[in-house]
């Protein structure tokens, strides 16, 4: 099993040969199957040992797991957008898509302060959880996203999660 790693945005880079789209992460599975797309990639890896910990719970707490998760994704997708545009030549950047991301990541924050009491931020770790955690981490990329003044909450939940080893040994490489 090989995932994706360092990734170029090439013209014609040798890696669209193995993953058409071009996008990391991209597991190979042993049986020469690829799969894209970090919720997949992560419940494959969750199911390995035949002791998943990240499948949704039973009922009602289901929408609610897909509820928060898809609130996590939808801010960490908005500052990737953000980061991609700093990340570009200075004569390329659109004030206009950064203004926008960094005002959806404001509102992101305050809604995330609102919601982070909720018992499936704090209880066993799972997908919404470790989203949320990779969006705010971007600080680290991103040096305008500053969400932590007026957010308590959000900051000491992020204290928690950073301070696992997992995180500690993946945090983002701060960019500036
Ligand atoms: N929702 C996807 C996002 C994947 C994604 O956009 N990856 C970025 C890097 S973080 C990428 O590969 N961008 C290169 C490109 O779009 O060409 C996931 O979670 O796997």
């Amino acid at each position: 099993m090989r995932t994706g790693g360092r990734h170029e945005r090439l013209a014609n880079s040798p890696y669209y040969g193995i993953n058409p789209s071009g996008r990391v992460p991209y597991l190979m599975r042993d049986d020469g199957v690829g799969l894209e797309e970090s919720a997949v990639i992560c419940a494959w890896l969750d199911h390995l040992d035949g002791k998943p910990a990240f499948d949704f719970p039973a009922g009602h707490q289901a929408w609610e797991a897909r509820r928060l998760e898809a609130l996590a994704r939808s801010m960490l997708d908005g500052l990737s957008v953000w980061s991609r545009e700093i990340a570009r030549p200075q004569d390329e950047r659109s004030p206009t898509v950064i203004r926008h991301e960094a005002d959806r990541s404001r509102r992101m924050a305050d809604l995330w302060e609102a919601e982070i009491d909720h018992p499936f931020m704090r209880g066993a770790l799972n997908l919404a959880q470790i989203t949320l955690a990779c969006a705010l981490g971007l600080e680290a990329r991103i040096p305008d996203f500053r969400w932590r003044p007026g957010h308590p909450r959000l900051s000491d939940w992020f204290g928690h999660i950073a301070a696992r080893p997992s995180f500690a040994a993946t945090a983002p490489p701060a960019h500036h």
